[in-house]
């Protein structure tokens, strides 16, 4: 097989927020599976790799299928991590076996070829954001998790579906700045977690690679893009250090899996 990627490349994606309801983008995620992931060291998927995960007992055909791509990538010798967003933090340990995948913590902090990463979902740097923090806070609770869990599952489809309509309601109602990252946030955490070289992360939908000023020294701020059908965006990770890469589609000649 032709290798796409130099060996010991890592390749990083967020906020794909693939759902049955977009079929055209979940063949991209396959597309992007099958040509940019063939001898990579590690896919970190960065959070939101779902629009709405409300268990790993859900068993909408699609997650089977994603499952059943990321656990053939994982098996030919790709690592495959998931990290949470604020879609899916009720992704368990259960529907990560399924995918051969780990869950990991946020703030992960990683060093690979000599530069040192912190990669998180963003969602956190969003301080001005009181509303949705409050919120998070609530849903990230065990207390609350456990109960929701408890549910049937058509009871937790609905009050998904009702959570991400009044998030939509009250989001476009916030000025645009209180939904990026706060300045201030992203030097605490830099402070808090001894200077990484560069952070990236995904949830605004920003892509973009910031400079930033800390401790009188230059420090990057990469932020992922959104996935749409026909263009996503990903950060390869290799010896010369990380880039943002964006790639688009014209037409993905697969055949119709979803
Ligand atoms: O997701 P996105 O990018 O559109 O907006 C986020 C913040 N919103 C959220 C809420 C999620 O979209 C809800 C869906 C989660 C799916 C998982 C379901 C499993 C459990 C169900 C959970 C209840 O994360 C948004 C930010 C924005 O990013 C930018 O950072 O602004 O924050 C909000 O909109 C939060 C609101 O300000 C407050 C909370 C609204 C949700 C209340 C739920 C009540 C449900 C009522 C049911 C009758
Ligand atoms: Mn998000």
């Amino acid at each position: 097989m032709t290798l796409s990627c130099p060996p010991n490349t890592l390749l990083l994606i967020a906020d794909l927020h693939l759902s049955p309801q977009r079929p055209g983008l979940c063949r991209a995620f396959l597309h992007f599976l099958d040509s940019k992931t063939p001898g990579t060291q590690a896919l970190y998927i960065l959070g939101d790799f779902v629009d709405a995960w409300v268990g790993d007992d859900d068993d909408t055909p699609l997650y089977a299928a994603l499952a059943a791509a990321l656990k053939a990538v994982s098996e030919r010798g790709t690592a495959v991590y998931f990290i949470h967003g604020n879609r899916d933090f009720l992704l368990g340990q259960r529907y990560a076996a399924a995918c051969g995948a780990t869950l990991l913590d946020e703030p992960l902090r990683l060093t690979h070829a000599g530069h040192r990463y912190l990669l998180l979902h963003g969602d956190v740097l969003c301080t001005r954001d009181t509303a949705y923090l409050a919120f998070r806070n609530q849903v990230r609770s065990p207390a609350w998790q456990r109960d929701f869990l408890a549910q049937p599952l058509p009871e937790r489809r609905a009050f998904a579906a009702a959570a991400r309509a009044q998030s939509e309601n009250m989001s476009s109602n916030k000025p645009q700045d209180i939904m990026d990252v706060s300045p201030e946030a992203v030097l605490a955490l830099m402070q808090q977690e001894g200077s990484p070289t560069t952070l990236i992360h995904g949830h605004t939908h920003r892509p973009a690679v910031h400079e930033v000023e800390h401790n009188g020294t230059m420090a990057r701020r990469i932020v992922l893009g959104d996935w749409r059908e026909h263009e996503a965006w990903y950060v390869r990770l290799d010896a010369a250090g990380a880039t943002l890469e964006r790639f688009s589609y014209d037409r993905i000649n697969m055949n119709n899996i979803f």
